[in-house]
């Protein structure tokens, strides 16, 4: 039956986590076989394996903020959800955050700060950080505003309290913008759903400074296009090996090299593929895939799965998995509160 708006919301911030717990059993490795993950997640179904919860990571500690941050202040404030970033990093510091952003975290808790963009753009000499971590924690923002210009904007703004380089908050706005689009039931018309991504994101990377920084870096103009017009051509191609992926989109840490390979794994497994478990559904056939990729498994699996969770909604995810993962009770009841807001938001409008 048609999936509800409500169980999109759920499905979109409880894949996250989801894919940042079960992901991150491969973080950094190479060769991750599909037998190796296939055995992973069917230890999820097993309650009697008894070896406790998996543990969720610096995507999902960031991402919890994100959501806090919106729902407290009723919309984007940048002190606030600066302060807890910096809170949450206090407090569990061990959750696996990339060894550049701790000196902004640690910036951010000083009470000195006036400007909290300015930490972020004192990272890497003043070119800032391209990183993923933007984008990481981004999916928030698609629940909480209405609109794509909304989503955009703040999406952005939220990178940039810790990633100032163009493909690093860019990397935000593309993952805001295809889970925007996926809790509309926009990957319906996979091949809209793209185009219509391509073509926010000519706007986007239009601008000087994003033009400026794929230079700077020696990339070639409009980077996010670039890929997303690759994630296409793989779609289109249908049977793809994941050594070709990997060359093609990236398995890295930085945004440019995960967000579209992220997107790339959503798209790919909305049909049944060769070699993952026919009783598996959507959803989870796009976790296995983004972990049988390797590389920054955690962060793409916690990505594809906001995006899959937004298509495919609560129900689709298997119980057992929801179970063996830290912090899918918490997620689960922030979707909701953020799911209310929505609601109120549009009898205002
Ligand atoms: N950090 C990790 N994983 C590796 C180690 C963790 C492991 N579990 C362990 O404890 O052993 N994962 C997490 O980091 C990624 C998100 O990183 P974020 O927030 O973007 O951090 P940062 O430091 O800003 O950037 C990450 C690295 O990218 C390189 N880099 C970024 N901008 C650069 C620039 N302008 N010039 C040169 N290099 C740049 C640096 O190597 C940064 O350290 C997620 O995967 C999350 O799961
Ligand atoms: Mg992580
Ligand atoms: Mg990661």
């Amino acid at each position: 039956g048609p999936v509800s708006t409500l169980s999109r919301f759920r499905g979109a911030l409880v894949g996250a986590v989801l894919g940042d717990c079960v992901g991150g059993e491969f973080e950094g490795a190479e060769d991750v076989p599909l037998d190796r993950v296939l055995q992973h997640l069917s230890g999820l179904e097993d309650d009697t394996r008894g070896d406790g919860i998996l543990q969720y990571s610096d995507d999902t500690a960031m991402m919890r903020c994100v959501a806090h941050s919106l729902l407290t202040r009723t919309g984007f404030d940048e002190q606030d959800m600066a302060r807890r970033f910096a809170k949450e990093y206090n407090l569990a510091p061990g959750r696996g955050y990339g060894s550049g952003v701790i000196q902004v975290l640690r910036k951010l808790a000083s009470p000195q700060l006036s400007d909290v963009f300015q930490p972020a753009r004192a990272q890497f000499g003043g070119r800032g950080s391209f990183g993923n971590g933007g984008a990481m924690r981004a999916a928030p923002f698609a629940l909480a505003f209405r609109n794509a210009a909304d989503v955009q904007q703040y999406s952005r703004l939220g990178a940039m309290l810790t990633h100032s380089c163009s493909l690093g908050y860019n990397g935000a706005v593309l993952q805001a913008l295809a889970v925007h689009l996926s809790l509309q039931g926009a990957l319906a018309l996979p091949e809209e759903f793209i185009n219509r991504l391509i073509s926010e994101m000519e706007e986007v990377e239009r601008e000087e400074t994003a033009q400026h920084d794929a230079k700077a870096l020696n990339l070639a103009e409009f980077p996010y296009c670039t890929r997303l017009h690759r994630v296409k051509e793989l779609v289109e191609r249908g049977s793809v090996s994941i050594e070709e992926v990997i060359s093609e989109l990236g398995n890295g840490i930085a945004a440019l090299q995960s967000v579209p390979t992220a997107i790339f794994c959503v798209l790919h497994c909305l049909e049944p593929r060769e070699g993952l478990p026919e009783r598996y559904g959507g959803l989870e056939r796009t976790i296995a895939y983004s972990l049988a990729l390797g590389g920054d498994t955690d962060t793409i699996a916690c990505m594809a799965g906001a995006i899959a969770g937004a298509h495919y909604g609560i129900e689709a995810i298997p119980q057992s998995w929801q179970k063996s993962c830290e912090g899918v009770e918490e997620a689960d009841q922030l979707a909701e509160r953020l799911y209310k807001l929505y609601c109120l938001t549009q009898l205002e409008e």
